[in-house]
């Protein structure tokens, strides 16, 4: 499905092009036991990670041709699909066409029996990655069928590996939808982490929010989960830094992981941005508190960020984690970076791993 066919097909939406973000929020509470700041000083001797996106399908090759050119710390993105004409139009470094002859319509199977046989290109292109993000619309063909198999082989190679899959709106039906939910579950045994992200959450939630934003909210919602794992990672101006170790410490494939992420200015930014992500709809306090791992990044604009205020959104946050008894130990990973191209004061992005499947 293309954009343009996808926009037109929510209800929420009409025919508009645009899908601007965001979210709002309030709660509180706690029990964690065990909370990992990283280093205090900025580290340099750490090598450089080398980090990928890979877009399966037509939703996962539209929202990395939106973000093409414009993520940061990106080593090489690639693409692949069934769609010779599809991937035709995806701006990525490296393009694989998986030859879809044998595929019939809604033959999930089939293609991934073809992909089978692409594995070895797949595995070219992917492997000399430390860190790979895949993402991919569910309930489709290439998105569904393709990308466990792109998961199987970064985990064969040892590249940890985080899945953003968008999940169908109500309208496309209940037979896609059980198509999204298998392929979610086999991402979701082999990834590290699988972030669910629900395109009607987005819908209906998040784009009604500030229509000044002129963004995809997919687009946004990816945007947001990169930066927010790499960010930590590959930043050397990041306040608190985190290796990839910590990040597979944090990263459960148990479950599943959702993220939530806000914004502010003003007076009490840093917490009003805080309770916005913690209230974001695809996160919420529900899951937040039953999560295994969580993964907080601060930006702030540079007058505004000190160590303070990072430390008072992590015992907001925290306060939320304790909540649950289910959870013995939380593995919890904050930090901070200042941002001189914020548009707003403070920006906090949640990311929530070894959810229970609900
Ligand atoms: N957020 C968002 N979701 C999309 C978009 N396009 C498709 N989707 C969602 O992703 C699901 C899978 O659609 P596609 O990615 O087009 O399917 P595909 O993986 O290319 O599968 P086939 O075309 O059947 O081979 C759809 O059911 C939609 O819910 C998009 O532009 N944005
Ligand atoms: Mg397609």
């Amino acid at each position: 499905m293309d954009r343009r066919t996808f926009i037109q097909s929510l209800p929420c939406l009409g025919a508009t092009m645009a899908l601007p973000t965001f979210a709002f929020a309030d709660g509180t509470r706690p029990k964690v036991s065990m909370e990992t700041a990283g280093q205090t000083a900025k580290s340099t001797s750490m090598p450089e990670p080398r980090i990928g996106v890979i877009a399966v399908g037509g939703a996962g090759g539209t929202i990395l041709s939106e973000l093409y050119g414009r993520l940061p710390y990106l080593t090489h993105s690639t693409a692949i699909d069934i769609d010779e004409g599809a991937l035709q139009r995806v701006a990525a470094d490296r393009k694989i066409l998986i030859d879809d002859s044998m595929v019939r319509p809604g033959d999930a199977r089939a293609a991934s029996l073809l992909a089978k046989d692409a594995r070895t290109r797949i595995a070219d292109a992917v492997t000399d990655l430390d860190i790979a993000f895949i993402v991919a619309g569910m309930g489709g063909i290439a998105g569904t069928a393709i990308s466990p198999i792109v998961a199987e082989i970064l985990r064969k190679n040892q590249v940890m590996t985080v899945a953003a899959a968008f999940t169908p709106v109500n309208s496309e039906g209940p037979r896609r939808h059980h198509i999204a939910v298998d392929g979610m579950l086999a991402l979701g045994d082999i990834a590290n982490a699988t972030f669910r992200i629900s395109n009607d959450v987005l819908c209906w939630h998040v784009c009604q929010r500030d229509l000044l934003l002129w963004a995809s909210p997919a687009t946004t919602t990816f945007e947001r989960l990169y930066r927010g794992i790499t960010e930590p990672i590959a930043s050397s101006d990041y306040l608190l830094r985190h290796d990839s170790g910590s990040l597979r410490e944090c990263m459960s494939n148990d479950g599943s992981s959702a993220i939530g992420y806000g914004c502010a200015s003003g007076r009490n930014a840093a917490e009003d941005a805080a309770r916005k992500a913690i209230a974001h709809p695809l996160l919420g306090e529900d899951r937040l508190n039953s999560a295994s791992g969580v993964w907080v990044l601060i930006e702030g604009a540079p007058e505004f960020l000190k160590l303070r205020q990072i430390g008072e959104i992590k015992d907001l946050i925290r306060e939320f984690l304790s909540v649950s008894t289910a959870v013995a130990d939380v593995v919890f990973f904050y930090g901070g970076i200042r941002n001189k191209a914020m548009e707003v004061d403070f920006r906090v992005t949640i990311l929530a791993s070894g959810i229970p499947l609900g």
